[in-house]
């Protein structure tokens, strides 16, 4: 691995971008300057890295002199805005936003899955949506073992993957109701508090949102199979942090329980939970914090053939966004 990178974190106040600090710190990431950005307001600010306080330092386009790997995570626009500059300053950006994860010169990267199309970059290399990391951990071993063909789907999003504005938001709410006042909103178009809303990110003319068909497109993308197929109804449930998604999905090879949950003990990054007996299953409040995902509920789906039904769930910003993009920036050290 390249030893005394330079590393810029764009959006380091940010629930991602606190998560990209720490991760570096306990991977071990060959840091030798850290500079961490963010928009003006928080400019001055410190952040505790390695035992040390880094200030915080406006984001603009002069950042990048000398940074060998910049990690973004401060939304599409910023993304849009900034990681050309990066690159051209000689940086290599991973981006945890939408901005360019389908842009065909820009591999789009699960490091347990396809680690191989880091090597493919031109400089951008793209951090998957969340909830499409989350299934794909489980979906793609499955796969390997069966053939999948296509998937139904309802995910159940933590409020903090609408960033510290998220988190903040149920919060504040929880406390309104709790004292009997009036609920305020901020982030989402209705209460998140005691709710669950089938709404996450802008609607489409097809009736799905964004969020569905980023489970579609990422998918092919990552698991490099363009005829996968998927019908995903994503729900923002009053969950402060981890992400879970319950799933059928139809293969082309015969499955059994078995066999799927062989495959999940083996396959990294992801553990079975699986003892319903004893009310073993993933559940969101307890993976929050943790690096791995975990699958369990894994049954013979009983309205297709071919069928596997399970649940799978992971912390969203930390495989879904923090630590999938640290892992991507190792394989760029190592390239
Ligand atoms: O567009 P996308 O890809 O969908 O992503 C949108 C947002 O979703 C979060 C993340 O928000 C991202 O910005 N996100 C993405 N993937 C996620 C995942 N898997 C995910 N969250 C969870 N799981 P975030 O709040 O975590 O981080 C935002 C970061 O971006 C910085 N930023 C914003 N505008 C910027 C900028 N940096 C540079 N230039 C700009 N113009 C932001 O820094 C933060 O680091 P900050 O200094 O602006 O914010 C510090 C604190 O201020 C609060 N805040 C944010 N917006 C406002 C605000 N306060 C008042 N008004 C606002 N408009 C936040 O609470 C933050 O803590
Ligand atoms: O595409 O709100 O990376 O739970 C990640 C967080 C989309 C929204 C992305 C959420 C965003 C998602």
């Amino acid at each position: 691995m390249r030893e005394d990178l330079h590393v810029a974190v764009v959006g380091a106040t940010g629930a991602v971008g606190i998560e990209m600090l720490k991760t570096l710190e306990k991977r071990n990431f060959p840091v030798n300057k850290l500079s961490p950005l963010a928009s003006a307001r928080s400019a001055g600010k410190t952040l505790s890295f390695r035992g040390e306080d880094v200030a915080v330092q406006e984001l603009t386009r002069d950042s990048f002199d000398g940074v060998d790997i910049a990690l973004f995570s401060a939304g599409g626009g910023i993304s849009n805005e900034f990681a050309p500059t990066a690159v051209e300053a000689g940086a290599v950006v991973v981006d945890n936003s939408s901005a360019f994860r389908m842009d065909d010169s820009v591999p789009l990267v699960v490091p347990e899955i396809n680690a191989a199309d880091v090597a493919k970059h031109n400089g951008i290399i793209a951090n998957p949506n969340c909830s499409t990391i989350v299934t794909v951990m489980a979906l793609f071993p499955l796969h390997q073992a069966f053939g999948v063909k296509r998937i139904f789907a309802s995910t159940y999003q933590a409020v903090s993957g609408s960033g510290a504005m998220g988190i903040a938001e149920l919060e504040r709410q929880v406390g309104e109701i709790a004292e009997g006042e009036p609920v305020s909103r901020k982030v989402y178009p209705h209460q998140i508090a005691f709710n669950v809303l089938p709404h996450v990110d802008e609607f489409l003319d097809n009736g799905y949102t964004k969020e569905e068909m980023k489970m579609v497109h990422e998918s092919r993308k990552i698991m490099g199979l363009p005829d996968f197929l998927a019908s995903v109804t994503c729900v923002r449930v009053p969950v402060y942090r981890a992400h879970s998604i319950a799933v059928s999905a139809e293969f082309e090879k015969p499955v059994s329980v078995e066999h799927a949950r062989e495959v999940i003990n083996a396959a990294p990054g992801i553990d079975l939970n699986d003892n319903v007996a004893s009310n073993g299953y993933p559940l969101p409040l307890e993976l929050a914090g943790q690096d791995n995902c975990q699958a369990g509920r894994i049954r013979v789906d009983c309205a297709m053939e071919n069928g596997l039904s399970f649940w799978v769930a992971g912390d969203q910003i930390l495989k879904g966004a923090a630590l999938n993009t640290v892992q991507i920036a190792e394989e760029v050290a190592n390239l």
